[in-house]
C-alpha cells in the first residue's frame, strides 16, 4: 500500500495536467478524488506521426528483392500509438504501437526506448515491459533499418535516415498519446471480415489434425483455414463521451502491393486506417485527432490475394497445391491474384478494395457496439487490472517439457530451402543462396558475407528436421548476428483482454493454439479477478523484432514457406507458448508492475555497428536554364471528370535531401470561390494523390517529379492545381527547399 501511495504521489507530481478530472470532475462528471474510480475507468492516450523514411533508392522491405527499389510515394508511413493505464496505479500501463513497417524490430525498439529515456522524468514508467512496437507487415516500406543482418543484405546495408525516421516518429506519436492521456473507458467487439483473406498454404494446414480443424470449420465460406474474426477495441473519453480511437486485429498479409510496386505504402493496413480516420474525424461523436490502429494477428499463412494461385506462364493453370509449382517446376512464375488483379497498377486497386473490406467491416461494428455492455472491466480495489510484462528469451538451446510431457528442445535459428522459394504473394526473388558464387548476385553486401556462412553442425541439423537447412543463420554471429537467437516474449493485460505480442509471424492455427492455451491457463489462473468473464485473446505481431514465422508441429512437417521460415526447429511454437504462460502470473491485478524479474539475455543493438553500402545524394543538378520545381510538362487539359488522371512533370530533387516528415511532397490544392486563396485538398497521406520521382542523368544529378492525382468519386467541383514541394542539395551540400505549381484546371 505504501509503494501504491508513493506510486501514485511520484506520478501525480509529474503529471499536474491530469489532476483536473479528479478535482473538478469536468462536464462528463468525473469526480473520483473521495473514491477510487470505477472498475471500467482507464487512463487512456491516442497519437499519431509520422514514420515515411527515404521513399527513393533504398531496397523495399519485404519481398527480398534487391532490385525493388522505392521511386516515390503512394501513401506516407505512421506510427499509430495506444496507451492504457490505469487510473489506481498510474505506472501500471502499456503502450501498443501499430507501425507501417513490415515488423517491429530490435534496433527501432532500442531507439524508442533511449528516446523515451531521454524526454525526461514523465516518461520513465515506460521500459522493455510495456513497450509493443507491432508492424502491420506492408511490403511496400522503405527498408535498411532492420538489427539483423540478414534483412540488411537485400537492401545494401543498414540506412540511418530510414532507421531514424521511424523511431523519431514512434517517439512523437508516444509523446501526442502520452500528452493526451485522460480517464476514459473501454470496449471490445468482433465482426467477420468477409473476402479480405485467404490460406495461401492450405495443403500445409491441412496437416493439421481433423477434429482440431473442424472445431473451426464452419461452412464452405468459413472452412476455417484462416481467421474471419476482426477485434476491435474502442477507446472513449469520459470527460465529453468522445471516442478517440479503436485498435483492431486481423489477419492477413500486407501483400496487396505485389513485388513490382516500387511506391511506398501502408498497403492494406495502411489503407484501412487512413480511410477510418478520415471518416471518423468528420463525426462530432470523435475527436478531431481520432487515431485509427489497424494492426496484424495471425497471418502467417494468409493471403489478402483472395482469388488464389495462378501461374503466369500462359497456361490459364493454377499453381500446384502442393508446392505452389508451374508447369516448369518453379515457383518463379506463380502469383497470388488479388480482387482487381486485371487493373495493371502492381496491385494499388486490389490493395485499395481489401483495405476498405476491412475498414467497412471495423466501422460496422464502430456504429453497431453496445459501448456500455461491451465495456472491459476490471477489479475495484485489489490491485490494478492493466498490466504489461516482457521478457528476453534465448532460443539456440532451450529445453522443455511440451504440454503432452515429453521433453523438447529449440534450436539456433535457420532458414530451410523453401525460404528461397518464397510464396505465391511474392515468388523467389530472393538473391542469394547459401554456396551461390554467382558473380552476378546484384547485393554487395552478399558478396561481402556470405563467405561467413557454415554448413550446419550435426545437432544443428537433427534439430530443424525434417526441415533441411539452406541458410544456417543461427549459429553464425559474424560480422554481427544473422537472425535473432533472442526473441521477446510479451503479453498485455486490461481486465478481460489478453494481448499477445508475437515476434514472428504466426500461422492461423498456430495463433489459434497460442491464444487457446493463454485463455485456459489464464482462466484458471485468474479465476477471481474475471468473475466469470471468459478471457478474451488476440494476437498482434510480428512486433519488437522480426523472427520470421510460427508454424505448427504438422504444418513445420510439409516444409512450404511457412514451415521453412520457422527459425527455430519444430517445437517454435511450443516454446513460444511455453514461455508466454511462464509470464502469464505476473498479469494478476495484485502484481506490483516494479517486482523484480529475470528480464533475460538482453539482444544486441547492430544500429552502429551495421555494414551499408548505400550511398547517399551527391548533388542535384537542373537542366539548362531551368530551376528546380519549373513545370516540365504542365497539366493536359482544362477539365477533368472524376477517374480520370491529372498529372504535372516538375525539374526535380532527390526526395532523400528531405524526409518531409509531417509534411508532404505532392499537393492538389483547390482555390476557394469566395476569394480565390487555394487550400490543400489532398496530400501525401491519400491514397489517390501519388509522387514519382526519377533520376533523368545521374553524372549531372537531374531528376524529374510527377505529381498525379487519380480523381476520387467524390472529390467535390471545382477549381485544383497540382503542388510539388522538394528540397535540392548543391554541390557544396547545402540544401534548399523550393515548390513547384501546374496550371489550374476543372473538375466536374
Ligand atoms: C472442412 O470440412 C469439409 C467437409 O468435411 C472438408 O471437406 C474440408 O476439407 C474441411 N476444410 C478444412 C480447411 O479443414
Ligand atoms: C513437391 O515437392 C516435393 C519435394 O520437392 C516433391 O517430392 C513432390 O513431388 C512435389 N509435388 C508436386 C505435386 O509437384
Ligand atoms: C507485376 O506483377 C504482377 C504479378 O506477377 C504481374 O501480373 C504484372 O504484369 C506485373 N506488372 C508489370 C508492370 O510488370
Ligand atoms: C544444449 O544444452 C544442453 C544442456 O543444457 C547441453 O547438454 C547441450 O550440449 C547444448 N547443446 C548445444 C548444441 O549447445
Ligand atoms: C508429445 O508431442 C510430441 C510432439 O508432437 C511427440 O513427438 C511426442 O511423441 C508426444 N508424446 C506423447 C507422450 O504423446
Ligand atoms: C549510436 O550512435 C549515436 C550517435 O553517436 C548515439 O547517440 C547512440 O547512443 C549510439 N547507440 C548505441 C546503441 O550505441
Ligand atoms: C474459406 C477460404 O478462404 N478458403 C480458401 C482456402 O485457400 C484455398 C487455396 O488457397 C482456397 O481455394 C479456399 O477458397
Amino acid at each position: 500500500m505504501v509503494t501504491f501511495l508513493l506510486c501514485l504521489f511520484t506520478w501525480l507530481w509529474y503529471h499536474p495536467d491530469i489532476l483536473h478530472p479528479f478535482h473538478d470532475g469536468l462536464s462528463g462528471g468525473i469526480k473520483y478524488l473521495s473514491g477510487l474510480p470505477p472498475d471500467d475507468h482507464y487512463l487512456l492516450g491516442v497519437g499519431k506521426a509520422d514514420i515515411t523514411g527515404p521513399v527513393v533508392e533504398i531496397n523495399m522491405m519485404g519481398y527480398a528483392d534487391p532490385k525493388q527499389l522505392g521511386t516515390g510515394l503512394r501513401q506516407r508511413l505512421y506510427c499509430r500509438s495506444f496507451i492504457v493505464g490505469s487510473l489506481e496505479n498510474p505506472s501500471d500501463r502499456f503502450v501498443y504501437l501499430v507501425l507501417d513497417t513490415q515488423s517491429g524490430d530490435t534496433a527501432v525498439r532500442y531507439g524508442i526506448l533511449s528516446g523515451l529515456q531521454d524526454m525526461g522524468r514523465g516518461y520513465a514508467m515506460y521500459g522493455h515491459d510495456n513497450i509493443a512496437v507491432t508492424g502491420t507487415h506492408s511490403h511496400s516500406g522503405p527498408g535498411a533499418w532492420l538489427n539483423y543482418l540478414l534483412p540488411q543484405i537485400t537492401s545494401k546495408g543498414f540506412d540511418q535516415q530510414s532507421y531514424r525516421a521511424i523511431v523519431d516518429g514512434c517517439l512523437l506519436s508516444i509523446r501526442r498519446a502520452h500528452e493526451s492521456l485522460q480517464p476514459g473507458t473501454l470496449a471490445v467487439g468482433t465482426t467477420k471480415v468477409q473476402n479480405a483473406n485467404i490460406n495461401r498454404s492450405l495443403y500445409a494446414y491441412l496437416a493439421n489434425p481433423e477434429e482440431e480443424r473442424s472445431r473451426y470449420n464452419a461452412s464452405a465460406e468459413d472452412d476455417g483455414s484462416v481467421e474471419k474474426d476482426l477485434t476491435m477495441l474502442t477507446f472513449q473519453r469520459a470527460s465529453d463521451g468522445k471516442n478517440i480511437g479503436i485498435l483492431t486485429w486481423f489477419p492477413t498479409h500486407g501483400t496487396s502491393m505485389l513485388g513490382n510496386n516500387t511506391l511506398i505504402s501502408g498497403d492494406n493496413k495502411g489503407v484501412a486506417a487512413d480511410l477510418f480516420e478520415k471518416h471518423i474525424r468528420k463525426d462530432s461523436s470523435a475527436t478531431e485527432d481520432f487515431v485509427a490502429g489497424f494492426s496484424q494477428a495471425n497471418m502467417g499463412d494468409v493471403s489478402p490475394n483472395v482469388l488464389g494461385a495462378w501461374c503466369e506462364d500462359g497456361s490459364g493453370q493454377m499453381c500446384s497445391f502442393e508446392n505452389s509449382t508451374c508447369s516448369d517446376g518453379k515457383n518463379s512464375k506463380c502469383h497470388a491474384r488479388g480482387p482487381m488483379f486485371r487493373v495493371p497498377d502492381n496491385g494499388a486497386s486490389s490493395c485499395f478494395e481489401i483495405g476498405k473490406r476491412q475498414y467497412e467491416a471495423a466501422l460496422r461494428l464502430y456504429t453497431r457496439l453496445d459501448r456500455s455492455s461491451a465495456r472491459l472491466r476490471g477489479s475495484g480495489g485489489g490491485g490494478s487490472s492493466v498490466k504489461a510484462v516482457h521478457s528476453f528469451h534465448d532460443m539456440s538451446n532451450f529445453t522443455f517439457t511440451l504440454r503432452n510431457g515429453t521433453q523438447a528442445r529449440t534450436c539456433p535459428a535457420a532458414l530451410g530451402y523453401s525460404f528461397a522459394a518464397g510464396t505465391s504473394d511474392g515468388p523467389g526473388a530472393f538473391g542469394f543462396r547459401q554456396h551461390d558464387s554467382d558473380p552476378s548476385n546484384t547485393s554487395p553486401m552478399w558478396n561481402a558475407v556470405s563467405r561467413m556462412l557454415k554448413d550446419p553442425s550435426e545437432s544443428q541439423v537433427a534439430c530443424h528436421y525434417p526441415k533441411p537447412i539452406l541458410l544456417d543463420v543461427g549459429e553464425v554471429q559474424k560480422p554481427y548476428a544473422w537472425t535473432p537467437n533472442i526473441v521477446d516474449i510479451q503479453l498485455f493485460r486490461v481486465g478481460p483482454l489478453f494481448i499477445i505480442v508475437s515476434p514472428g509471424e504466426a500461422t492461423t492455427m498456430a495463433g489459434r493454439r497460442w491464444k487457446e492455451a493463454i485463455a485456459q491457463q489464464s482462466a484458471g489462473l485468474f479465476a477471481k479477478e474475471l468473475d466469470d468473464a471468459k478471457p478474451i485473446v488476440v494476437i498482434g505481431g510480428p512486433a519488437n523484432s522480426y523472427t520470421h514465422y510460427i508454424a505448427t508441429e504438422e504444418e513445420y512437417g510439409i516444409q512450404r514457406y511457412e514451415g521453412a521460415s520457422t527459425l527455430y526447429g519444430p517445437h517454435t511454437l511450443e516454446a513460444y507458448i511455453d514461455r508466454s504462460v511462464a509470464l502469464l502470473p505476473y498479469l494478476g491485478y495484485g502484481m506490483p508492475p516494479e517486482l523484480v524479474r529475470e528480464p533475460g539475455p538482453l539482444p544486441p543493438d547492430n544500429s552502429n555497428r551495421s555494414m551499408s553500402f548505400i550511398p547517399g545524394v551527391v548533388y542535384d543538378g537542373k537542366p539548362w536554364g531551368r530551376s528546380h520545381g519549373d513545370v516540365v510538362t504542365d497539366v493536359g487539359k482544362a477539365q477533368y471528370a472524376r477517374g480520370e488522371t491529372v498529372y504535372a512533370v516538375f525539374v526535380g530533387a532527390n526526395p532523400r535531401n528531405n524526409l518531409r516528415l509531417e509534411q508532404t511532397y505532392a499537393a492538389v490544392e483547390r482555390r476557394r470561390p469566395e476569394d480565390g486563396t487555394w487550400e490543400t485538398e489532398r496530400d501525401d497521406s491519400d491514397w489517390g494523390l501519388v509522387f514519382h520521382w526519377s533520376r533523368k542523368n545521374k553524372l549531372l544529378g537531374t531528376s524529374e517529379a510527377v505529381v498525379a492525382w487519380e480523381i476520387e468519386e467524390d472529390a467535390a467541383d471545382g477549381v485544383y492545381r497540382l503542388r510539388y514541394f522538394g528540397d535540392a542539395k548543391a554541390v557544396g551540400g547545402e540544401v534548399t527547399a523550393f515548390t513547384g505549381v501546374s496550371s489550374s484546371f476543372r473538375v466536374t
